[in-house]
């Protein structure tokens, strides 16, 4: 699928969109992946905190027939084990999770070397983080919460203030992310973000598609 180096497709990426069962059924995955797809993610993630590992196989098998033919890379959080089996495109590590190294052994030892290389990306809270998951080879950092959120519950809110200095400090692909909705999206994108994750905005939407659409139009 991926004609470009994953990192490539990173630097294009402005929009990632996870599909947290925390807020949508398993039934409702295909569906809602449908419309996110139309509103233009560029990446998903496939996050399910409360399920099985052999369940989270099943649904992202399920999903990559579809995230294959819109070209959008599929990322699976907390297993990168099943990156192989799932046929995904990489894996999201948070700071207590695998190493970056480790990730992506178990993400990639199965696949063939003409394919392109996973995607590993990893949570990071601080600028220090931040510039720690560089060196440590991620492809791409999440950053925050900006703002404090139920979808993070207990998780301190970073605020806007690190922004631009992350910015200067990394050179990877950082979404910023965290309580980011269409809401306040102008006002994080003026403190200096590129790219942001918008979980239970997008997925509590009553119509996805154009709450993708028009967070993608605000994106620089
Ligand atoms: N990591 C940091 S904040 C967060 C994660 C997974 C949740 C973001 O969700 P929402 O609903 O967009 O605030
Ligand atoms: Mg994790």
């Amino acid at each position: 699928m991926l004609d470009n180096h994953p990192v490539k497709t990173l630097l294009q990426s402005r929009l990632y969109g996870i599909l947290d069962l925390g807020y949508i059924s398993s039934a409702e995955l295909r569906p809602v992946a449908e419309r996110m797809i139309e509103g233009g993610v560029d990446l998903l993630q496939l996050r399910a905190k409360n399920a099985t590992e052999e369940e989270i196989e099943s649904l992202g098998q399920m999903l990559i027939p579809l995230t294959e033919a819109a070209g959008v890379p599929l990322i699976i959080n907390d297993f990168p084990q099943l990156v192989p089996s799932i046929g995904a495109q990489g894996a999201h590590v948070g700071q207590d999770d695998f190493s970056i190294d480790d990730a992506r052994w178990r993400a990639g030892r199965a696949l063939a070397a003409e394919v392109a290389l996973p995607i590993i990306g990893k949570s990071t809270h601080s600028i220090e983080q931040a510039v720690a998951a560089e060196q440590q080879g991620a492809d791409y950092i999440g950053f925050g919460p900006l703002f404090s959120t139920p979808t993070k519950p207990g998780r301190p809110a970073i605020g806007l203030e690190e922004l631009r200095r992350v910015h200067e400090l990394v050179k990877l692909p950082i979404f910023c992310i965290g309580g980011i909705k269409l809401e306040n999206l102008e006002t994080v994108i003026k403190a200096g973000a590129r790219r942001v994750v918008i979980v239970s905005g997008i997925l509590q939407a009553s119509d996805i598609v154009g709450y993708c659409r028009t967070v993608t139009a605000l994106l620089p």
